[in-house]
C-alpha cells in the first residue's frame, strides 16, 4: 500500500516542498508538489532522488562506541553515558576553551541545527567555535554586520522582480542559489530575461548561468572586489548616485567617494583582466535600470578580499538606491524572526572581542576560522591549552576544510570526540561516539534560516513523513541529550531544554515594550503552547511572537502553529516589502557605509591593483547532482558529468603537454593530488578548476559507493593560511597552483604532502 507525504526538501537552500510516495517505511518516489505556496511545483534531480538519499542503506541506524579502539554498536544510553565521561573531565580539568564545536552545513537544512546549537553554545562558553560559515559566507556576516549593524540582515535580489540583476561568482544554474532561497533560480531568471529585463554574470567560468547571461565577464578570480570598487568610482565620478529613500538613512557618502577615488576602471583593469570600458559600462547599465539587484556569491566570498566584495556589493545598491526597494536586493521578514522592535540606534558589531590562540585568529561572530582548527588542536602555546575535545554536528571538515591531512592527524589526537552524523566519514571515523540522526524521511521540517534569505516571504513545516523506526531517536533529542551531557546535567528529561528556552524567551518578551505579550504571565503564556513535542512548541511560540504572529491572542488571525499546520502546502506572506530603518543595529542607527575596519582594510586592495599573477589559479565547482562532500555514495547522484576531473583551458593544457582525460598532477602550498584532465574552453585561460568534497579513499569509513570513485580531495592543496584577514574566511578560490602531467617516473600521489 503505498500513499503520499509532504516534506520539505532539505538537501539545498531552495526549500522545495515534495511530495514523497511511501510504502511502508520506504520513500519510493518524490515530485513536486504543485501546491506548494512558494515551489509550486518545482523540483530538481537531487530532489528526485529523495528517497534513495533517504534510504542509502550505509546510513547509519544505531549509535556507535569506541571500545578497544574500534565503533562497535551500542545503546542509545551507552552512547550518551560515554559522551558524558569523555566530555566532562576535560572541561573540568582544562576549562570551556579545551572543548571545541564544529558546526557544519546540515545544521542550517534540521530543525534540530537550529534550535538546539545556541543553547549548547550558550552553556559551554566555549571559544573554539568553528563552523563551515568561515568556509563559505562569513565575510557577507562581517560586511552585513559593519554596514547595518546585524551579522544576519543580509539583503536579497527581489530576483521575480527586478530589471537588472548583476551577479558575481554564483553558479545557481548548478547550486540552486545560495543566500537566495528561491525554489527555480533558473526558471526565475529565464523570467528576468523574458520580462525583458539583462542579467550579467561575473565568473572565471561560462557556467551554465553564464551562457544564460547577456554578458559574462571572465574575470581573474580574486579580483571582484576591485571591479566592484571602480564600479563605485564611476557611480561617483559621473554623478550616478542616487540614493534615494534610502538618503535619510545612510552616513558616510564623502568618506566613501573619497576611499573609492584610487580604483578608477583604467587601474583596476589590469587586475581583473576586464577593460576599464566594459567597466564604466557595467556602473552605467546598473544605475540607469528601473531596478537593479548586485548580488554575490561563493566565487566572491571565498577569496582574499571576501568581505570587500561582500560590502562593496551592497554599496553599489545603496548608491543605486536598490538597497530595500522592490526590483533591488530587500531584507525579507521570517515568521519565525523575533518580533521587530522600533527603529532606533542598536548595539553594532563588534569583530576580535577574543583570538585564536595559536595566529591570533580575531573572532567573528563568535567563530574562529575553520581554517586554524587542526592547529588548534595539534599546537601548544604559552596562551592556553589546545582543544582537546570535540562536538562535532553535521560537518566534515576533514574534505571541506583546508588541509585535511593535519586535521585527520589533530582529529586522532584528540581525547575524546562525538560526532552527530548519519554516515561514518572522513571525519566522524575518529570519533569516539558517533549519534546518527533519522533520516529525513523521519523528521521534521521548517526552514529557520533560509526563510530569512528568501525571494518571498511565506511559512512552511512538514511534520516527518514516516514515523520513527524502532532504535531511532530524533535529531532534536539526540542535540537536546547531548547538550545535556556537554553541560554537566547527564540524564535529565531532555525536554528540560526545551522549557528553559521557552521560559527564557518568553520571561524577556513579556518585559519588552514592543511586544504583543509586554506585561503578561510567562506561565500562562507557556500553557498555551501547543504541538506534539518541545521543537514543535517552541516554534509555536516562535511564531507566535514573530512579525506575522497572534501575539498569544493579541492579532486573533496571526499566526501559530495549529493555524500552520492547517496549511499544509505553506502560507504566503508576500513580496519582499521594504523595512528600513526598522533592521538597522548600528550605533548611529544608520546605514555606516565606511566603517572602520572597512576602511583599514583598503589599503591591502590598493596593493592588488599591481597584482599581475602569471602562474595557474585554482577555483572551484559545483555539480547540480551533488552536496559538498556527502551525497557522493548515492549512485542515482553520481556518475556522468559528476566526477572530480580538473578542467583546464584548451592553451594551457598544450602549453603544459596535458591531454584530455589523462591524469595531471596539481600541486599547492598544502600538498599534491592526481585528478584526471577535463580540457574545456568553459574555464578561462590561466585558471583551473576542480570541485570540493571529494577524496573519499580513507580507511575506516563506510561509504561504499563513494569509495568506488573517491576522487581527490581539493582542500589538500591549501594549507590553511590564506585568510580573508577581516572574516577569517578560508581562501578556496584563486589559490596559486602549478599542474604537471603525470609522468611515467612519477607514481600517482593522492593527498600526500609534496
Ligand atoms: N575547496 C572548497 N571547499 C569548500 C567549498 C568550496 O566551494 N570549495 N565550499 C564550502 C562550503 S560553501 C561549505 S557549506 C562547506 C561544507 O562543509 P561541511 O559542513 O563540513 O560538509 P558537508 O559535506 O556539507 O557535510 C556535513 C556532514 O553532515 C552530515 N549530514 C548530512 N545530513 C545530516 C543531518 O541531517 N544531520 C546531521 N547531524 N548530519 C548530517 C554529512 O554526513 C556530513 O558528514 O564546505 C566548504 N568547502
Ligand atoms: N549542486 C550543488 N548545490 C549546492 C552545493 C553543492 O555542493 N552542490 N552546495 C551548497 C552550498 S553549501 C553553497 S554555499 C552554495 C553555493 O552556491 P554558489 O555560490 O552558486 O556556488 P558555486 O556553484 O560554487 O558557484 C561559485 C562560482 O564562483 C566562480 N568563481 C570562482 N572564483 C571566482 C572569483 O574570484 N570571482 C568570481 N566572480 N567568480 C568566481 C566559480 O567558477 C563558480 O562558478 O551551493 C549550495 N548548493
Ligand atoms: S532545488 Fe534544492 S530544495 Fe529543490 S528539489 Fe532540488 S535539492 Fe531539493
Ligand atoms: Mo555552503
Amino acid at each position: 500500500m503505498s500513499r503520499t507525504a509532504l516534506r520539505i526538501c532539505p538537501l539545498c537552500e531552495a526549500t522545495c516542498g515534495l511530495t514523497l510516495t511511501v510504502e511502508g517505511t520506504r520513500v519510493t518516489g518524490a515530485r513536486g508538489d504543485r501546491d506548494d505556496v512558494f515551489s509550486k511545483g518545482f523540483i530538481c534531480p537531487k530532489g528526485a532522488s529523495f528517497g534513495a538519499v533517504d534510504g542509502d542503506p550505509d546510513r547509519l541506524r544505531a549509535p556507535l562506541v569506541r571500545r578497544d579502539g574500534e565503533l562497535r554498536e551500542a545503546t542509545w544510553t551507552e552512547a550518551f553515558d560515554a559522551v558524558a565521561a569523555g566530555l566532562r573531565p576535560v572541561v573540568e580539568r582544562h576549562g570551556p576553551h579545551a572543548l571545541g564545536v564544529v558546526l557544519g552545513n546540515p545544521n542550517v537544512h534540521t530543525m534540530a541545527g537550529a534550535l538546539y546549537p545556541p543553547v549548547l553554545l550558550g552553556a559551554l562558553r566555549t571559544h573554539s567555535l568553528f563552523t563551515a560559515s568561515t568556509v563559505d559566507q562569513m565575510p557577507k556576516h562581517v560586511s552585513s554586520g559593519l554596514l547595518f549593524g546585524d551579522a544576519n540582515a543580509i539583503p536579497v535580489p527581489d530576483l521575480d522582480h527586478t530589471d537588472h540583476l548583476l551577479l558575481l561568482g554564483a553558479n545557481p544554474l548548478e547550486s540552486n542559489g545560495s543566500l537566495c532561497t528561491a525554489p527555480d533560480f533558473p526558471g526565475k531568471l529565464k523570467a528576468l530575461k523574458a520580462r525583458g529585463g539583462t542579467l550579467t554574470v561575473v565568473d572565471p567560468r561560462r557556467t551554465r548561468t553564464a551562457r544564460l547571461a547577456d554578458r559574462h565577464l571572465a574575470i581573474r578570480p580574486g579580483t571582484d572586489a576591485l571591479l566592484l570598487a571602480a564600479m563605485a568610482r564611476v557611480l561617483f565620478e559621473e554623478d550616478l548616485v542616487a540614493l534615494g529613500e534610502l538618503t535619510p538613512h545612510v552616513e558616510g557618502l564623502d568618506e566613501l567617494a573619497a576611499a573609492v577615488r584610487d580604483f578608477t576602471p583604467e587601474a583596476v583593469a589590469p587586475a581583473c583582466d576586464v577593460d576599464a570600458g566594459t567597466i564604466r559600462v557595467l556602473a552605467r547599465e546598473l544605475a540607469a535600470a528601473p531596478t537593479a539587484a548586485v548580488y554575490g556569491r561563493i566565487g566572491s566570498c571565498t577569496v582574499p578580499y571576501g568581505t570587500l566584495a561582500s560590502w562593496l556589493v551592497d554599496v553599489l545598491n545603496i548608491l543605486t538606491g536598490n538597497l530595500d526597494r522592490p526590483g533591488g536586493a530587500l531584507f525579507p521578514q521570517a515568521a519565525t524572526d523575533r518580533t521587530p522592535r522600533p527603529a532606533g540606534p542598536g548595539r553594532g558589531f563588534a569583530l576580535g572581542r577574543w583570538h585564536s590562540r595559536v595566529r591570533r585568529h580575531p573572532e567573528a561572530k563568535g567563530e574562529l576560522p575553520l581554517s586554524a582548527l587542526a592547529e588548534e588542536i595539534d599546537t601548544a602555546t604559552e596562551e592556553g591549552e589546545p582543544i582537546r575535545a570535540l562536538i562535532v554536528v553535521a560537518a566534515n571538515p576533514v574534505l571541506s576544510a583546508p588541509d585535511g591531512d593535519r586535521l585527520d592527524k589533530a582529529l586522532g589526537s584528540l581525547d575524546f570526540m562525538v560526532s552527530v552524523d548519519p554516515y561514518l566519514n572522513e571525519t566522524s571515523r575518529h570519533a569516539d561516539v558517533v549519534l546518527p540522526p533519522p533520516p529525513p524521511s523521519q523528521s521534521p521540517h521548517h526552514d529557520f534560516a533560509f526563510n530569512t534569505l528568501a525571494v518571498r516571504n511565506q511559512v512552511r513545516y512538514t511534520r516527518p513523513a514516516v514515523p520513527l523506526e524502532p532504535g531511532r531517536m530524533a535529531e532534536t533529542e539526540i542535540l537536546a541529550r547531548l547538550t545535556l551531557a556537554a553541560t554537566g546535567m547527564h540524564g535529565a528529561d531532555p525536554s528540560a531544554v526545551d522549557d528553559l528556552v521557552i521560559g527564557q524567551t518568553l520571561g524577556k518578551a513579556v518585559r519588552e515594550e514592543h511586544s504583543p505579550v509586554h506585561g503578561r504571565d510567562p506561565q500562562e503564556l507557556a500553557a498555551q503552547l501547543t504541538g506534539d513535542n518541545g521543537p514543535e512548541r517552541r516554534l509555536d511560540m516562535m511564531l507566535r511572537l514573530g512579525p506575522y504572529g497572534d501575539g498569544f491572542g493579541a492579532r486573533p488571525d496571526g499566526l501559530s502553529l495549529a493555524r500552520l499546520l492547517d496549511h499544509p502546502h505553506g502560507i504566503d506572506l508576500g513580496p519582499l516589502r521594504p523595512r528600513l530603518p526598522q533592521p538597522l543595529k548600528t550605533r548611529s542607527g544608520r546605514i555606516e557605509l565606511l566603517p572602520g575596519p572597512i576602511a583599514d582594510d583598503l589599503p591591502r586592495l590598493r596593493e592588488g591593483l599591481r597584482q599581475r599573477p602569471d602562474g595557474l589559479v585554482l577555483v572551484g565547482r559545483r555539480h547540480l547532482r551533488s552536496n559538498n562532500s556527502w551525497m557522493h555514495n548515492v549512485p542515482a547522484l553520481t556518475g556522468g558529468t559528476n566526477r572530480c576531473t580538473l578542467h583546464l583551458h584548451p592553451e594551457d593544457a598544450e602549453r603544459l603537454g596535458v591531454r584530455d582525460g589523462e591524469p595531471v598532477r596539481v600541486k599547492g602550498a598544502g600538498g599534491e593530488v592526481t585528478a584526471p584532465a577535463e580540457v574545456t574552453d568553459t574555464v578561462r585561460r590561466g585558471v583551473v578548476s576542480l570541485p570540493h568534497g571529494w577524496g573519499h579513499d580513507r580507511p575506516g569509513t563506510r561509504l561504499r559507493h563513494a569509495v568506488l570513485d573517491p576522487g581527490v580531495n581539493v582542500n589538500q592543496l591549501l594549507d590553511g593560511s590564506l585568510l580573508d584577514p577581516l572574516s577569517g574566511n578560508a581562501v578556496l578560490n584563486g589559490v596559486p597552483v602549478e599542474v604537471a602531467p603525470v609522468t611515467e617516473k612519477l607514481m600517482p600521489v593522492t593527498s600526500a604532502k609534496p
